[in-house]
């Protein structure tokens, strides 16, 4: 279903929130505003398959309608691997559930409705959390992340791509109006665009990308690495050695 909440004009604009009509419209959302978002899912689904270790779990946080597990399931076509999605919307956990039957059956895929700051990470052995630390308050991303890295078993990766913010105002006026154009280009309006931008703000709340490495190593992460950067968008690979 075609993302249109934003194309008329709202007297006053409602928070944004994961609710039943955005979980509808999620998927064609995301991939018109998240930039490289089909490739940056490959990519981080290949480096989960080139580090998981057989008998663990990857642990996917702010699963939404279950399009990593999808693609883990692609990427590691024969091979086994046992998964658990986790989101807070109950529409995004209902749509996740119904993606199932697109999976092989070799592959065991839980989706859960739950709470990623309190969640029991048990036996992890891959973090995957594309988009979905950006919605967590910032003073509590320093203990998710210590929560994380103490949940990993050793050798463990974890996965984060965001929406980032550069430190300089300048830069980052460029890279927000690089980040509009590349919206434009894939058919939102000049309102659509402005009106997301007000809902959005106070509940996605970027980090500069060097904070996001600080937090990470701060958290006890040996290696830490971007994977891809587009513009306000950056992928990060953190190792537990
Ligand atoms: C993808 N990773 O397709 N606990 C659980 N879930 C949460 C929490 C929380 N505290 N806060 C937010 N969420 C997906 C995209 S979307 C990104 C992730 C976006 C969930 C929220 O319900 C939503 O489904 C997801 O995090 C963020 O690659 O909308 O920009």
């Amino acid at each position: 279903m075609k993302d249109d909440i934003y194309s008329k004009p709202f007297q006053i604009i409602p928070k944004f929130e994961f609710s039943e009509k955005v979980a509808q419209v999620f998927d064609d959302m995301i991939h018109r505003s998240v930039p490289f978002y089909e490739t940056n899912q490959t990519m981080s689904c290949q480096m989960a398959e080139e580090f998981y270790t057989d008998g663990s779990i990857i642990y996917d946080l702010g699963c939404s309608t279950g399009k990593t597990a999808q693609t883990l399931s692609q990427v590691f076509e024969n091979r086994p691997f046992q998964y658990i999605g986790i989101d807070n919307s109950s529409a995004m956990i209902d749509k996740a559930e119904k993606s199932k039957n697109d999976m092989s059956e070799i592959h065991k895929i839980d989706f859960l409705l739950g709470d990623i700051e309190t969640f029991p990470y048990g036996n992890a052995g891959i973090i995957i959390a594309n988009y979905t630390f950006q919605f967590i308050p910032p003073e509590k991303r320093a203990a998710l992340l210590n929560n994380i890295y103490f949940s990993l078993n050793k050798n463990g990766v974890l996965l984060l791509s965001e929406k980032v913010v550069e430190s300089d105002k300048e830069i980052a006026n460029h890279f927000i109006h690089m980040h509009h154009l590349m919206k434009k280009a894939c058919g939102y309006s000049d309102l659509e665009i402005m009106q997301k931008r007000d809902a959005i703000e106070d509940v996605l709340i970027p980090n500069t990308p060097e904070k996001n490495m600080e937090l990470m190593k701060d958290a006890g992460f040996q290696a830490v690495s971007i994977y891809h950067k587009w513009f306000n968008f950056a992928s990060y690979i953190a190792l537990k050695k």
